[in-house]
């Protein structure tokens, strides 16, 4: 793969570094994409279908069993070489005073796992879930669940604190991502198809800014012929190379 020198000049550079992934960068921990995630028994259901409030009214068993499912998954998971890689880039940036914030749409908290610290999840955790009744959440971390859906001391349903498909992002994550990017001089879209929003419009608004911006995926996207440097590939294998390349990580 080749690592142009002018992206590790305009990186070294970099003021300020924005971040963006999707589930192509937990794909190497073993964790199905969106776009793979209809494997075995669940291979019958859209993912877009069962992540939204309608399915889990219409059917709080399935979803629940469901996201039981990706949390065992999860569970086994560990953090591969391109969350390593980029907990290392937030550690150089901020050696050097420089900003960085992790965006993510992933669920899995396999970033924080790895070390990040100034990470964003727009899109919630699968680990924490909310009675649909009184409101309280809890951390859970045992797998697997005893009853579809969980239940809370109120009797109420549990759901995942995940943001599902016709709900608003929440108020604090979405200013954070204002806030980076409005700061921002570099912005990275890793391992994501780019079509969900508000996210998927997030480099858009970087480059208004005259932001420099990178792509590291797998498979083209809307977005791969908009940025600066587009790098196909597995993101487990490009990231600890620019790392290495540009602040010898
Ligand atoms: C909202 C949590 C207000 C739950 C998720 C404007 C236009 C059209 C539609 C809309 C719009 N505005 C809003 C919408 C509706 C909707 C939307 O965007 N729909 C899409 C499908 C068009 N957005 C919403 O509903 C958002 N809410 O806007 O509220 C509103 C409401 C209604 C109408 C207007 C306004 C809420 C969106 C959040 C939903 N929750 N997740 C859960 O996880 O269960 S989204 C979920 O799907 C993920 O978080 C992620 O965001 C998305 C999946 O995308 P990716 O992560 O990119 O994964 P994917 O599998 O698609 O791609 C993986 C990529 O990785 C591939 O390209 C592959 O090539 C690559 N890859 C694979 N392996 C590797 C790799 N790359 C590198 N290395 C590898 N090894
Ligand atoms: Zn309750």
């Amino acid at each position: 793969m080749v690592i142009r020198d002018d992206l590790v000049d305009a990186l070294q550079a970099a003021r300020a570094v924005v971040v963006l992934t999707g589930a192509g960068v937990s794909a190497e921990s073993g964790i199905p994409t969106f776009r793979d995630a209809r494997e075995g028994l669940w291979a019958k259901y859209d993912p877009l279908e069962l992540a939204t409030p309608e399915a889990f009214d219409r059917d709080p068993e399935t979803v629940a069993r469901w996201y039981d499912w990706r949390r065992e998954k999860c569970a086994a998971a560990k953090p591969n070489p391109a969350h390593r890689a980029l907990a290392g880039l937030e550690k150089q940036l901020a050696a050097r005073e420089r900003g960085f914030t992790l965006l993510t749409q992933n669920v899995d908290r396999l970033h924080q796992a790895a070390g990040s610290e100034n990470v964003v999840e727009l899109h919630g955790t699968l680990w924490v879930w909310r009675c649909t009744r009184c409101g309280v959440e809890h951390e859970e971390r045992d797998v697997p669940f005893r009853e579809y859906p969980p239940r809370c001391a109120c009797g109420g349903a549990r759901r995942p604190g995940v943001v599902w498909f016709g709900e608003l992002l929440p108020e604090q994550a979405l200013q954070q991502a204002h806030d980076a990017l409005e700061a921002c001089d570099f912005f990275f879209s890793i391992g994501t198809s780019a079509v969900v929003e508000p996210a998927a419009s997030f480099i858009h608004a970087a480059r208004r800014r005259g932001a420099k911006t990178v792509e590291i995926n797998r498979d083209p996207t809307p977005i791969s012929n908009a940025v600066d440097w587009s790098m196909p590939g597995k993101a487990g294998e490009i990231l600890p190379a620019l790392c290495k390349r540009t602040f010898a990580i």
